[in-house]
């Protein structure tokens, strides 16, 4: 049996079935696969990672398959993360089937896997973000998420995205305008796919006026409306020039690296947070002493957990207790 440890190397040489299998433990968080990520994630950090979400049907499979064959024609190598949200293989399966009607069949630049909303251990945003790791320390330039927007799982899920696409079609009902509504935020591109249909125009006008009521700050992204027909590949180049323009910006103006700090800052709050949890489980000798000495009220719970997470002394001495020499700002605020 293979452990993380034992596919690293061959992750980080592009193998598909290394991937693969990486991502598997990714999902199952085998022993181990914290430490593997520890090593891919020096080597990642070269992807645009893109995110497209919007209500069901709305085209974003097509349009993803779209972007991905337009890349592929500009050489560069794209992996591909849907986010189901029911079922375990469909969503990927559906996507994983147009891709392969498509050129792309057997093309070695082009990795696809879809992520379950259940089954995920750790949770969907931990295994969205560590699943972008492996594609990105596996090399790809493009890494694209694919997710329905619907709930706040799919929302936090595209938040790991560097660049968000939010789709919409045009003829949209007054609840897909409420999700809309409800994406605005997130969109850094706006997508109205089915452009071929009527409405097109109507759907174009309508975001303008949500994006022109929306608060501004000086020096933000202009948030672009772009129309595609993703089943032709009409504005496709175009959107992926919207996306290059979007890294672009981030980059000059530092959004970019704001971005990483606020998934670093979460990464390290999960690996903490196991980290710690590891220590205090039953079978953890130091911690069933501290439950038989607090049960026995020879400790009190606050001391143990301080003293097994080994943060005594280290944690910010309570208000009131703090040995000050001077008075402080904080003491002539009161
Ligand atoms: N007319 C038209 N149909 C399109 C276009 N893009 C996609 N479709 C069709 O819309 C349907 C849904 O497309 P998908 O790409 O599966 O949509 P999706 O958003 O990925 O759907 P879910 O993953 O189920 O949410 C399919 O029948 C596509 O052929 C387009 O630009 N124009
Ligand atoms: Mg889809």
């Amino acid at each position: 049996m293979k452990t993380p440890a034992d596919v690293v190397h061959r992750v980080l040489a592009g193998e598909h079935a290394a991937i693969a299998r990486m991502l598997t433990f990714v999902e199952r968080r085998t022993a181990g696969v914290d430490e593997a990520l520890a090593e891919l994630h020096g080597k990642a950090g070269n992807a645009h990672v893109l995110g497209l979400t919007g209500p069901p049907g709305s085209g974003k499979s097509t349009l993803v398959t779209a972007l991905t064959e337009y890349y592929r024609e500009q050489g560069r190598t794209v992996g591909v993360l849907a986010v189901d949200p029911s079922s375990v293989f469909s969503g990927g399966a559906i996507l994983g089937d147009r891709i392969r009607m498509t050129g792309l069949a057997g093309d070695e630049g082009v990795f696809i896997r879809s992520i379950a909303t259940r089954g995920a251990l750790g949770g969907l945003s931990r295994a969205a973000l560590d699943a972008i790791t492996v594609l990105d320390a596996a090399g790809k330039d493009v890494v694209v998420l694919e997710t329905v927007g619907v709930g706040q799982a799919e929302v936090d899920v595209i938040s790991a995205a560097q660049t968000v696409a939010v789709v919409s079609v045009p003829g949209m009902g007054d609840d897909v305008q409420a999700i809309k509504a409800g994406l605005l935020e997130i969109a850094d591109v706006h997508v109205v796919n089915k452009a071929d249909r009527d409405g097109a125009a109507k759907t174009v006008a309508e975001l303008r006026d949500m994006l022109r009521l929306a608060h501004r700050r000086p020096h933000q992204w202009n948030v672009p409306i772009q129309q595609t027909v993703a089943a032709t590949g009409h504005g496709v180049p175009e959107l992926a020039g919207q996306f290059a323009a979007h890294l672009e910006w981030m980059t000059e103006h530092g959004e970019r690296e704001r971005r990483a700090r606020r998934t670093s800052a979460t990464r390290i709050r999960w690996v903490a947070e196991q980290l710690v949890l590891d220590g205090l489980r039953p079978g953890v000798p130091a911690f069933d002493r501290a439950v038989d000495d607090v049960a026995a009220r020879r400790e009190d719970p606050l001391s143990a957990a301080r003293r097994l997470v080994g943060q005594a002394g280290t944690t910010a001495a309570p208000a009131g207790t703090s040995p000050t020499a001077s008075t402080t700002d904080e003491e002539e605020l009161w």
